[in-house]
């Protein structure tokens, strides 16, 4: 990549051109490792092209614009283990990314898809992202085919985990990590933001994307393969066992609930090498 003049006499540098559609750097399925004293600095120093959680590649340019969002409370070992194997199989991607880890304060019930509604509002106050992964915390991608970014529909990546054999949960789940471009989101109304506790708001999204004529996409089970690291329910995230009457209204509140009603407390943005972490309050919790 040499230096040019430009027109004006100042020196430019060539433009890049688009990365391949399919990296030559992916490497396929791999045994995860993970080592229990792994230090969030360890995970700096084998990332040195990682800054305030952001990377693109220096080689080409990459064909999209991909945010992380990952929600979180009470989980740091499994960050440390997600960002540990995150980091190089987005860059193996060759992907522009950053990561987002958005932080429920407080010991009011969990919600999960509020977290992920401010996630895509925060994110886009600082980079106009083409897409978005929403990714739990406890699974680890295991075949780097599997591409973290957005299609003509909305994504599953999820096809298969350990714990249950790698076989789908249910023939409509899609819940753990989805990926949908930053208008599909927008155009279901994101996330409901009315699910405290574990359970339904994935299936409320999937019902939004269905309602919207949008049809969900996954890879091949050998592709969509991950690692869940073991754990116990939450303090906090209890059953919601008002989930199916929540799931019944759905066509009637979706325009009212999600993205244009997510009120939150931001308490802050701090950018740590590996993530940028947003912390929130949710001051009204069912
Ligand atoms: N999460 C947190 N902290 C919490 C609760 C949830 O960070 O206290 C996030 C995290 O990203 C997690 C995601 O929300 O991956 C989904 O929550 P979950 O992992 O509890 O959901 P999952 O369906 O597990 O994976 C259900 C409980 C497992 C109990 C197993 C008993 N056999």
């Amino acid at each position: 990549n040499e230096e040019t003049l430009g027109h004006d006499g100042a020196t430019k540098k060539p433009e890049l051109a688009n990365c391949p559609s399919v990296s030559p750097n992916l490497r396929g399925q791999s045994k995860l490792v993970f080592k229990p004293d792994l230090t969030l600095e360890e995970i700096e120093a084998e990332n040195p092209k990682v800054s305030r959680g952001r990377y693109h590649p220096e080689e080409c340019k990459a064909l999209q614009r991909v945010a992380i969002l990952i929600p979180h409370r009470n989980r740091e070992k499994h960050l440390v283990y997600l960002l540990e194997h995150l980091h190089p199989f987005l860059q193996r991607q060759q992907l522009d990314y950053g990561i987002y880890i958005i932080h429920q304060t407080g010991s009011k019930k969990f919600n999960r898809a509020k977290l992920l509604n401010v996630g895509y509002l925060e994110a886009l106050k600082e980079e106009n992202w083409d897409c978005f992964v929403f990714h739990d915390v406890d699974l680890v991608p295991e075949n780097d085919f599997n591409l973290y970014t957005c299609g003509d529909q909305p994504k599953h990546l999820v096809v298969g985990r350990n714990s249950t054999g790698y076989r789908l949960r249910y023939s409509k789940y899609f819940g753990g990590v989805t990926a949908l471009s930053r208008e599909q989101f927008f155009k279901v109304n994101g996330f409901s933001n009315n699910y405290w506790g574990w359970g339904g708001e994935d299936d409320d999204l999937r019902l939004r994307v269905e309602l919207h004529k949008m049809k969900i996409s996954r890879p091949k089970p050998d592709v969509g393969k991950y690692t869940m690291i073991f754990h116990t329910r939450d303090k906090g995230n209890e059953v919601n066992m008002g989930r199916m009457k929540l799931l019944q209204q759905m066509s009637r509140v979706w325009k009212t609930d999600g993205l244009s009603s997510c009120s939150y407390r931001l308490l802050s943005v701090e950018h740590n090498p590996l993530y940028a972490n947003i912390t929130v309050d949710f001051w009204t919790a069912a």
